[in-house]
């Protein structure tokens, strides 16, 4: 069974983790196979969302613990700089907007693999867990920059140090994610959630995105300067004509992606 699921449909490329019975715990093949699918979503033109979920009832246990102690097991070093930092830059560095549906629970990497997303959805069966503290290490995969970044130094602290388990309702009120959606119909409402920022304008998000991957670190005026630069380049897309013209119009948009 493959362990990652890759189709391209409605301009969306999904990405299924998929090892269902161990909850879509990441292996290295799972974990050079997402990296494989997010490069395909890079390469693919006809792509303008990528929508990463899970099989079964998990999104993803995180680390497969059975795998750290087996012989061949990968080193602690293979394991972030082969397997988890390379997935968390593939998607920062994505000029396409990728969503996350979490289905189910996420703990350890696989919670911080969602967090890294542009948009986090989660059903109301899922739950968020920083485990790795019931282990002995620390959070990994970019849970230490998004955490602070999303709910505040103060509740990241605690729910790593604790190794609480956050239900989606909470999450949402701390703001670690966008929404929660309820349990019945969660795969095709964010599904719809997909194909929506498929048809918007991508290069605009990209450019967004580019945008907020500096504005943690820049200072104000760094950030003005590079608004002033990234919406230059947006005003030469054939979207940002289309919106205008369309709004003037008023008739829908038909957005490109260029
Ligand atoms: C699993 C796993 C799993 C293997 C469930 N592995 N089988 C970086 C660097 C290097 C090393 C380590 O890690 C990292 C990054 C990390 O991600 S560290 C954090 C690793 N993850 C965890 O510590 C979470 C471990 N899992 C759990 O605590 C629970 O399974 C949770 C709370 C996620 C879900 O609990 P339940 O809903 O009660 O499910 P379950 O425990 O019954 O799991 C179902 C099956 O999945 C079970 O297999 P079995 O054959 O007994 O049915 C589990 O053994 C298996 N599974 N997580 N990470």
């Amino acid at each position: 069974m493959s362990p990652i699921l890759f189709t391209v449909q409605d301009g969306v490329g999904n990405i299924t983790l998929n090892r269902p019975d161990k909850l879509n715990a990441f292996n290295r093949d799972m974990a050079l196979a997402m990296q494989q699918s997010l490069d395909q979503c890079n390469a693919d033109p006809s792509i303008r969302c990528v929508y990463i979920t899970g099989a079964g009832k998990g999104f993803s246990a995180g680390q497969d613990l059975a795998e750290i102690v087996a012989a061949n097991a990968p080193s602690m070093k293979q394991i972030l700089h082969e397997h988890y930092n390379p997935i968390v830059e593939r998607i920062r560095q994505l000029p396409k907007p990728v969503l996350a549906a979490v289905n189910g629970v996420a703990a350890g990497a696989g919670a911080n693999i969602a967090l890294c997303c542009d948009i986090v959805v989660a059903s109301q069966a899922a739950s968020f867990i920083q485990a790795f503290s019931r282990i002995g290490l620390i959070p990994d995969s970019g849970g230490t920059f998004f955490l602070p970044r999303l709910i505040g130094w103060q509740k990241a602290s605690a729910i790593t140090m604790l190794g609480d388990k956050v239900n989606a309702t909470e999450a949402e009120r701390m703001g670690m994610i966008y929404k929660v959606i309820p349990e019945e119909g969660f795969a095709s409402a964010t599904w719809q959630l997909a194909r929506q920022l498929a048809e918007m304008p991508t290069h605009g998000l990209a450019l967004t995105k580019q945008a907020l991957n500096n504005s943690f670190t820049n200072h104000y005026k760094q950030q003005l300067a590079l608004e002033d630069h990234l919406q230059q380049q947006a005003a030469l897309t054939h979207d940002y004509r289309e919106g205008v013209s369309a709004f003037l119009e008023k008739r829908t948009p038909q957005f490109t992606g260029h």
